[in-house]
């Protein structure tokens, strides 16, 4: 493996925050923090930001946890093993309350309550990135950037749709990317000059020169701030050189061209669900096959994914436009367009389409499901139908708008 090329010569600590609610991830966030919901069938969403920054070459990892944080620790352990007598690691931190009885009041607190990790570990620059995104970015070329500017806070930004631009923090730059103007989450967000229907939104990952980001912290918190988006960095930039990286110029070796400026807010279960399935389509815009940037996980240690006909050799098992997982067993049904995380079976004559099936989950013969998620271990009795009758599903499970039916953990269906 050759990590991405680095042409400055610093120190770095990376701190992941994994601590969010996600509640409107729910119920898949019933049981665990956004950063540890199964994504892409083998994966959990924190894998994507840790492979950014092995991939670049950077293995001081400290990962910030809050809420429901077992099933994420059980992961980072088990998967996320690097060499400690080389000093690289993924450390996870949970809210020790060091400063006071809270627990973190938001993204800055959880930094400010962890200062010691800084001062004690002494990096030129501190890397604070959010742990619930899809994307690759190499973090050497943002780093570069800030060293370029002499910044001495940069923060990573994408254009977004006007209509989702509330959800976001919204940025205004001058002519050379310097931070003129920042909103968290406005009403009315502003366009950017030049393209109306787009607003420039940070993607919550900040690079800060660290003796800057502690002394700042320190003053900031002792004055009541507790959040980077709300208090930080409206109240740096008017004063201090805040610079904002185009993720689009970033380019990730043996990327295809149309795989560029992929960056997914996995917020909502409606773009968790088109995301999952951006990987089943022919060209993904998402590419998990690029062996210039592995995308390392758990090792499930499953047997090879199973494919046969039930004795129907008219219809055998089959898998159309989708992802399997290892362990999977398709005997006699078929999966269309679909992600199929380990150890799912899918009996004789079942049909799954746009679905996305956590691990363990059996779907019964002849039973038929329709754009839906299911959750880890589930079984679907057979002959029953999901997603055909939204009205009826809504009684008994989650639907969003979209009509896409969320099966919570525990769910029992009596056939
Ligand atoms: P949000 O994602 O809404 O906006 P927030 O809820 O603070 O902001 O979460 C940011 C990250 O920190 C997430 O990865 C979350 O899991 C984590 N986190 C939240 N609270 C935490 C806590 N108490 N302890 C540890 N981790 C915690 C932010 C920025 C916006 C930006 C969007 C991009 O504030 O300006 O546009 O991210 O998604
Ligand atoms: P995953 O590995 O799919 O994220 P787990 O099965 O590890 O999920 O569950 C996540 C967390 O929820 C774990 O802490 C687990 O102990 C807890 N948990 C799982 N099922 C239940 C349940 N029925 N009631 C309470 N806690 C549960």
């Amino acid at each position: 493996m050759n990590w991405s090329y680095r042409e400055h010569n610093k120190n770095f600590l990376c701190m992941i925050m994994a601590g969010g609610q996600g509640s409107r991830l729910q119920p898949l966030t019933r049981d665990r923090a956004k950063p540890a919901v199964h994504f892409g069938g083998t994966y959990r969403i924190i894998d994507f930001v840790l492979n950014n920054f092995i991939n670049s070459g950077i293995f001081k990892i400290k990962v910030l946890t809050q809420f429901k944080s077992d099933s994420l620790n059980k992961h980072i352990s088990a998967a996320w093993n690097l060499n400690a007598s080389l000093d690289q690691y993924v450390d996870l931190v949970p809210a020790q309350m060091r400063t006071g009885g809270d627990w973190y009041k938001g993204t800055a607190d959880a930094i400010f309550q962890n200062i010691n990790l800084i001062t004690d570990e002494r990096p030129d620059i501190v890397a604070i990135f959010g742990g619930d995104h899809i994307y690759k970015m190499d973090v050497n070329q943002m780093i570069d950037f800030h060293l370029s500017r002499a910044a001495l806070l940069t923060i990573a930004a994408i254009p977004v749709p006007v209509e989702e631009a509330h959800e976001f923090g919204i940025i205004e730059v001058d002519q050379d990317n310097r931070m003129i103007g920042f909103e968290e989450k406005p009403k009315q967000p502003k366009q950017m000059p030049g393209r109306p229907g787009w607003c420039l939104a940070s993607m919550g990952n900040y690079i800060f020169t660290s003796k800057f980001l502690v002394r700042e912290l320190l003053k900031h918190s002792s004055e009541g701030a507790t959040d980077f988006g709300k208090d930080i960095i409206p109240a740096l930039y008017p004063n201090y050189p805040v610079y904002v990286y185009d993720f689009n110029t970033n380019i990730v070796r043996g990327e295809r061209a149309e795989t560029k400026g992929y960056w997914r807010d996995v917020g909502t279960l409606d773009a968790f669900f088109d995301a999952n399935l951006d990987i089943c389509s022919e060209n993904p815009p998402f590419d998990l096959y690029n062996n210039y940037w592995p995308i390392r996980t758990y090792n499930w240690n499953q047997p090879p994914a199973r494919f046969f006909s039930a004795g129907d050799s008219d219809h055998p098992g089959a898998a159309i436009d989708s992802v399997v997982s290892a362990g999977c067993v398709i005997g006699g049904g078929r999966v269309i367009k679909s992600v199929l995380s380990p150890a799912v079976s899918i009996q004789k004559d079942a049909l799954v389409e746009e679905s996305i099936l956590f691990p363990d989950v059996t779907i019964g013969p002849g039973a038929k499901v329709r754009r839906a998620i299911i959750e880890k271990g589930l079984h679907i009795p057979a002959g029953f139908e999901i997603g055909y009758d939204l009205e009826r599903d809504s009684k008994m499970f989650h639907v969003t708008p979209s009509g896409i039916v969320v099966l919570a953990k525990d769910t029992i269906i009596k056939a």
